[in-house]
């Protein structure tokens, strides 16, 4: 069968990757496949944001550096959050640099990302070196990466050829366990496929960004997380009903992709 036919908590069994193990098994306990896109600009409301919405998601997604009074403090306290709710922190950083870089932009700088966020993100546009260099730090410390396959922005680039690269890389490299794009790309492992621009009700942004529903993407498209930021936390939204009603979105499309 498909891997889209198959329950999380199958998958889970299955797979060889002691944090997708761990990630499938989060799904299926909290019947959540919502990843939050905590794009908020102060540690406090991002502290007050994952601690409210903690309950309802399966990963934790930051732009870490967006944080303007970021301190280790802050990390600390993240951690504990991603514990105290049983969630994965994935840091949304897109590397996109030689190897040698990108492992001093992972392991170093003052966001210390190999640290703490289980999973990163990066652009194969440097070629296959950057997964290397990525998987030097992350490898030892039971990371994952997920590749740029796809965007989910107005005329992005990454299409057609460049795609199939991803995929091919992805296959290639055990320290990769999915991707960021809009549906199910290989059959070959179990990849798994996370996708941001998901909204129920607006149809984009003012500056590229597109949304589509869960079920266009869990149901039809086979991707297994959505990834949701504006349309829960956005102005003069009540942040817990939204991710209590983007939650259940997701799992209903992910019910009815199993036909149940
Ligand atoms: P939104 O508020 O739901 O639009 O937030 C989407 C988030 O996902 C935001 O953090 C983006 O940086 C991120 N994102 C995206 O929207 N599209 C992409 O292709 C990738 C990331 Br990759």
């Amino acid at each position: 069968a498909s891997f889209s036919q198959k329950t999380y908590a199958q998958r889970g069994e299955e797979h060889a990757h002691p944090l997708v193990k761990a990630l499938f098994a989060t799904m299926e306990r909290k019947q959540s496949n919502l990843s939050l896109a905590a794009d908020v600009s102060s540690k406090a409301e991002l502290l007050a944001l994952a601690d409210t919405v903690g309950p309802y998601i399966c990963v934790l997604k930051t732009h870490i550096d967006v944080v303007s009074d970021f301190d280790a403090d802050l990390v600390k306290q993240l951690q504990a959050l991603a514990a105290k709710h049983v969630c994965l922190s994935f840091d949304d950083c897109k590397f996109g640099d030689l190897g040698n870089t990108v492992k001093l932009q992972y392991g170093g700088g003052i966001y210390r990302i190999a640290d703490w966020a289980h999973i990163t993100n990066c652009h194969v546009i440097p070629g296959e070196g950057i997964i290397q260099g990525l998987a030097e730090v992350g490898m030892p410390k039971g990371r994952g990466l997920l590749l740029l396959a796809e965007m989910s922005s107005a005329g992005m680039l990454a299409t057609g050829a460049y795609t199939d690269k991803n995929v091919e890389m992805a296959i290639a490299n055990d320290f990769v366990i999915g991707f960021i794009g809009s549906r199910r790309f290989t059959e070959e492992r179990d990849l798994i496929t996370m996708t941001p621009g998901v909204g129920l009700h607006a149809s984009g942004d003012a500056l590229g960004q597109q949304y589509r529903t869960p079920k266009k993407i869990v149901t039809e498209n086979g991707s297994d997380i959505i990834i949701v930021g504006r349309g829960i936390y956005g102005p003069g939204k009540d942040a817990v009903a939204e991710a209590k009603r983007y939650r259940e979105a997701g799992w209903t499309a992910y019910l009815d992709r199993l036909g149940h």
